[in-house]
């Protein structure tokens, strides 16, 4: 039977193409126009990804505040104004607010510093002023090739050869695996002084099949308080089977984290395979789905498990990225100093060697905006972002040779 084009289905066609050029067009205004890795996947709501692209035409400087830390990886302002950074191969340091560098401060517990592994996350503790005590996350070694992430604290001593004294081991991931990926590793207080602690699922596959699991600790948000012990308010605390440090389940590997300064819930960022980088709003109890859904697709170019994105009792994530930023380090924007950036939220880009902004408005991402391009040629990826007390944003670059930058308003 033949077709008969009648002017009605040609107006169609028509209609239809611009329909699709309007969307293509949609498309091109986030600030990625690159087609995304998985073909054929929908959001689950408008914005969800690709939010349009926002200029704020904020004129900064970029100043080097400190050179010559190996891989740094996770920083913290202590009162005095100086900072304390953790360089992945295993060393504390100090900085001075001039920007030496002091001795590597003795204490450090060894880390197993192959792959991604090593000395990683750092926090203060909220009553740091009184009892100077410090918390960090690390890789451990466990003996024949075994690894998993661990939390010690001790106390600081600032001095001109700096240490940690009284040192606990405080968490220690559960079961250890011979993988030398997906650590996570920040460190975040939460209001009521419970410590959360994001991690991954070491990436092999008898690690990633246990980010479902309740018996695990791989692929959880988990919540301890300062001393290691557990609050009696998590969620799975005395159920059958479950490991009471939980606090959410189903992440792939949380390198980024920080409290909403407006609502103090803790949002992350986690990296996904080829396409599907998450934010998520770490919720007591929730589960945010992976490896049962996800967005994007294997390394390899398969679908990731079923190939589904969504599915009843598992979180979205409020916003994703496909291709990737390879996200870590991320806060919420507070200070004065750049009043056009209040509220916005920072997040490092490991693969885009780039800083990325985007606007918040309540649990969605209405815009994106990308930071420090000009570190591309050198393949500086951004491993950290932090705001100093002094309102700049501090950054740091992930490289044998990395630095300190801070952000200010352009002079
Ligand atoms: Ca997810």
């Amino acid at each position: 039977m033949h077709t008969r084009w009648t002017i009605a289905s040609v107006l169609i066609i028509i209609a239809s193409a611009g329909a699709a050029g309007r969307a293509f067009q949609a498309q091109q205004a986030g600030v990625d126009s690159r087609p995304p890795n998985a073909t054929g996947q929908t959001p689950a709501f408008p914005g969800q990804t690709r939010a349009p692209e926002h200029k704020s035409g904020v004129a900064y400087d970029v100043v080097t505040a400190a050179e010559g830390v190996e891989n740094p990886w996770g920083l913290a302002f202590l009162p005095s104004g100086k900072m304390l950074v953790t360089e992945r191969p295993g060393r504390l340091r100090i900085v001075g607010t001039d920007g030496t560098l002091s001795p590597p401060v003795t204490g450090v517990p060894p880390v197993d510093a192959h792959g991604q592994g090593g000395l990683l996350g750092v926090a203060l503790d909220p009553r740091f002023a009184s009892n100077s005590l410090v918390y960090w996350s690390y890789a451990e070694p466990r003996g024949d090739g075994q690894t998993n992430t661990a939390v010690a604290r001790g106390t600081l001593v600032d001095a001109a050869a700096p240490r940690l004294e009284n040192v606990q081991v405080i968490y220690h991931q559960a079961p250890s695996m011979d993988s030398t990926l997906h650590y996570g590793g920040r460190l975040v207080f939460g209001r009521d002084g419970t410590l959360f602690l994001t991690q991954g699922e070491r990436s092999i596959t008898p690690g990633r099949m246990q980010a479902q699991q309740m018996d695990s600790l791989l692929g959880k948000i988990v919540r301890i308080n300062a001393d290691g012990s557990i609050p009696k308010d998590n969620p799975f605390v005395g159920k059958e089977g479950a490991r009471p440090e939980i606090w959410s389940i189903g992440h792939r590997n949380v390198e980024a984290a920080t409290l909403n300064p407006s609502t103090g819930e803790l949002w992350e960022t986690e990296h996904g395979a080829r396409g599907g980088d998450e934010i998520n709003i770490a919720r007591k109890g929730k589960d945010y789905g992976w490896p049962t859904i996800a967005y994007g697709i294997e390394y390899q170019g398969a679908p990731i498990t079923g190939g589904i994105t969504a599915k009843d009792g598992m979180e979205q994530p409020l916003y994703y990225w496909d291709p990737v930023i390879a996200p870590s380090g991320m806060t919420f924007y507070t200070g004065d100093l750049f009043p056009a950036w209040k509220g916005s939220l920072f997040i490092g880009g490991l693969v885009t060697t780039n800083l990325v902004r985007l606007d918040v408005a309540g649990e969605r991402v209405t815009g994106e905006e990308r930071l420090l391009t000009d570190l591309q040629p050198n393949r500086e990826r951004i491993r950290d972002v932090v705001q100093g007390p002094d309102g700049a944003l501090y950054v740091l670059t992930d490289n044998a040779k990395g630095r300190i930058l801070k952000i200010v308003p352009k002079k």
